[in-house]
This record gives structure tokens, sequence and C-alpha cells, in this order.
């Protein structure tokens, strides 16, 4: 025991590290970037943190479908029911309390008034990345379908395709024709990650219902979670140095960091001032009112899957990690961590819905739109729409924010103003959207207990510590 105790740990302190390292290699690298060396070596460094993030989402659907069948298989009908309610109820209730936090903050400090930007921030803005964003807005305009909840579902999908195109190449239209990404667009959509979890979720509700003749299928899918799992746990070891080239790489790419500086540093604390006083006050508030413990421990388990999140800024991505996390530190029952944490990977995201409200309503301070409580109260429930859109991939927040946008009659175009910094601030919201999940699995657990203590847990969903 002392050894796992002490292989966790160890771990958690590398991956730190790795993450501290990288942001030092990352600056150091930034210094001698326009030599062609260090060009040369960008690839390299890159490309060693996209295998580690390659091996996390290999594992993230073979891991959503056998964990979520699996454990909702292993529970009767009736409490596979309270549980998902209560971890919807909570998500819910969490992520509104974001939007409304993100609101409050943005509306007090007020970082889009005119002394806050040197003056040619609009014409920079407004020249930098707007081919992105009409390409954006194109592919947005023809995705988006009229209504609100068809918006939500259709999200999954024009986050999955995406492309990351950098300003050059779309300046030199070196971007796929709009049609094409339609065709990828119905690829994609076999992919999307929502269909992925309802369809999962009904398969495990239908084996458990089957008993006997289920069973062969259901033992199918508990050794292939476990397995999941196991080869997670070599997967980790690599995280310290994966984590650390994800953010080298990603410094060394970031084109306009002194923007965090001259125009938009005060939307920038506006937005960690809300996910630290969300995620690290409130969430665990409300854990420590709802299970009368202190979160702190709680929390500190989870340091390895929250700094997977900020040098992968992937839900999804993490989530192997944070079910690892949870089960072996925290203690959850494998029942609910593997059905309650990928549901809320996907939909469950109080960073980015609170990022979303701030950052629509900065972008209408900026252009001295005047916004009344009307447009605030379409903003608040578009935020939250659009973080359950979000996909747990990087910068799917960017994408579903013109959504927000679009409800008070801003263009999507205008994403260019807070693009600069949107790589950074996705680390931070995805920490705070792994944390929230976290809390919340702990919660349904602790509030489940009781029921799970009658139901013994299959043997294959024990987790085998290699
Ligand atoms: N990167 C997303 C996630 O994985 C969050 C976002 O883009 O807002 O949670």
């Amino acid at each position: 025991e002392a050894l796992k105790c002490l292989r966790g740990n160890l771990l958690t302190l590398l991956t730190v590290l790795g993450v501290l390292s990288g942001i030092a290699l990352g600056f150091i690298l930034r210094r001698s970037r326009d030599d062609p060396w260090t060009q040369r070596e960008q690839i390299y460094v890159k490309f060693i943190g996209d295998i580690f993030l390659r091996m996390l989402k290999a594992l993230i659907l073979p891991l959503i479908i056998s964990s979520l069948i699996s454990a909702i298989g292993s529970l009767d009908i009736s409490l596979s029911g309270k549980i998902g309610a209560r971890a919807i109820a909570y998500y819910m209730v969490t992520t509104v309390c974001a939007v409304i936090l993100g609101i409050i903050l943005v509306v007090a400090i007020h970082p889009g008034k005119e002394e806050n930007k040197d003056k040619d921030f609009m014409e920079n803005a407004e020249s930098r990345n707007v081919t992105t964003a009409d390409t954006l807005m194109d592919l947005v305009r023809n995705m988006f379908p009229p209504n609100l909840v068809q918006a939500t579902m259709y999200q999954y999908q024009t986050v999955l395709i995406v492309p990351n195109y950098s300003a050059e190449d779309l300046a030199e239209n070196k971007t796929l024709p709009l049609h094409e990404w339609k065709m990828r667009f119905k690829f994609e959509e076999g992919t999307n990650i929502m269909g992925l979890v309802v369809f999962s979720t009904v398969l495990g509700v239908c084996l458990g219902k089957m008993g006997r003749s289920g069973k062969p299928l259901l033992d199918f899918f508990r050794s292939l979670s476990e397995a999941m799992m196991i080869i997670t746990n070599w997967v980790v070891w690599f995280s310290p140095i994966g984590v650390c080239f994800l953010v080298a790489a990603q410094i060394l790419e970031a084109t306009d960091i002194d923007e965090i500086l001259n125009n938009l540093g005060w939307y920038f604390i506006t937005v960690l001032l809300g996910l630290f006083l969300h995620g690290f006050i409130l969430l665990p508030f409300i854990y420590g009112v709802m299970t009368r413990q202190l979160p702190f421990k709680f929390i500190m388990n989870m340091t390895q899957a929250l700094f997977t999140a900020f040098g992968t800024a992937s839900s999804s991505a993490t989530l192997p990690i944070t079910i690892d996390c949870l089960e072996t530190k925290n203690g959850v029952d494998p029942r609910v961590s593997r059905f309650v944490l990928p549901i809320g990977a996907t939909i469950n995201m109080d960073g980015t819905a609170l990022y979303e409200a701030v950052a629509a309503i900065f972008i209408a301070q900026v252009r001295g739109l005047p916004l009344s409580l009307g447009n605030i109260v379409a903003i608040s429930i578009t935020a939250t729409a659009a973080s359950i859109g979000a996909a747990g991939i990087p910068q799917a927040g960017l994408v579903t924010m013109v959504m927000v946008l679009n409800t008070v009659g801003l263009p999507a175009e205008y994403v260019s103003y807070i693009i600069p910094v949107d790589w950074l601030l996705d680390r931070f919201r995805t920490t705070i959207n792994v944390l929230g999940d976290s809390l919340g699995a702990g919660l349904v657990d602790y509030i489940s207990k009781a029921e799970l203590q009658n139901m013994p847990v299959p043997a294959s969903l024990e987790l085998e510590r290699v």
C-alpha cells in the first residue's frame, strides 16, 4: 500500500514539475525563436507533446464506451437512474453558478473599458485572425441550425472538425473548402463524443436489464474497462514529459503573448479570478457542506489530473487519469466514477461556461455595445448551453463562443479580440472543468454510498494496480 501511495505521489510531483519546466522551456526557446535551429527544434518539441496527447486520445473512445456500459450495467436500473439524476442536477447548478459569478465579475471589473487598451488595439484585433474568424463564421453560419437545442447538439460536430489553421495558412487560403469541411462534418458525426455517451448509457441500461443473457457482453466491457485503466497506468508514466513538451510547444508557438500585458490584462485577470473563486472556493464549499468533510485532501489527490488537464487543455484526454485519481486516491466507487465522469467530461464545463459569459460581455464592452439586463440573461443562458455543447477538446470553448456572441448581435469575427490569450485561458478553464467533474463524482459517490454498499462491486471493476 505504501508503495502505491509513493508511486502516486511521485507521479503527481513529476507531473507538476513537468508543467513548470514546460513553462520555463517554452520561454527559454522563445528567446531564440527566430533562428532556424529553434524552428526545427520547435517541431520536435511539439511532436513529443503530441505523442502524449495521442496516447491519451487513443484511450478516450474505448474507455468511455467500456466504462459507461460496465458501470451502468453493474447497477440496478433505479439506482443508476438516481445516480444519473444526482450528477446532472449537480452539473446544472454548478454551471449556472459559474456563469452568474462570471457575469458579476465582468460587470464589476469592466475590463473592456477605454483606458484598458492601447490606441491600436481595435485595429490590431480586427486585422488579426479575421480570416480564421471569417472561415469559422462561415462554418458556423452554415452549420448552426436555427434553434438553440439543435445548435447545442450540432456543437459537437462543429467543434470536432474545426482544424487548427494558422493565420498564415488562412491568409493564403490554404484551408479546406467549406464543402470539404461539411464532408468531414458528416464523417465526424460518427465519432461524436456525446452520441457515444448516450449510446453507451442506453446499452449499459439494456445489459443491466437483460440479467444472465446480458452477462457475457457485460463481462466483456468490464474487462475492456479494466484493461483501459491498466493501460492508463502505463501511459501516465509518460505524463511529466508529455505535459512539459505540450506546454513548451504552446508557449513557443504563441504569437501575441504581449497582448496579455497590453490590452487583455484586465480581461485575463477577470477570467482567472472567476475560475479561481468558482473552482477553489465555491465548488469546495458545496462539496464540504454536502459531505461535511474538508474538501482539500480530496482536491490534493486530484493534482495529477488537474495538471494533466492544464497540459493537454482537454477534459476528454484527461479522463483516464481523472478516473484513476478518483478511484485509487479518493476511493470513489468505480460504478460512480466510470458512470458520471464520461458524462461530466462531455457536458459539465463550469470553467468554459464562466469564460464564455465573461468573454462575450468583455467584447461588448470593447465594442462599446451597451448590454441590457435581457442581453445579460440571454448571455447567461447561451453560455450555459454553449458549455454543454462544447466537447472536451482544446479550444472548444472558443468555437461555441460564437453562439453566445450571436445572442447579443455580435458577429463571429469578434472572437478575434480574445484569440491571443485563448490558448492559455483554455488550460485554466479545462483545469476547472476537470475539478468540477471530480468534485461532482465525489459528491455523488458520497450521497449514493449507502445504496451502493448493498450492491457488491463486481470483481472485474476492482482496480488492479500494475
Ligand atoms: N478545452 C476544453 C476542455 O477540454 C474547454 C474549453 O475549450 O473551453 O474542457
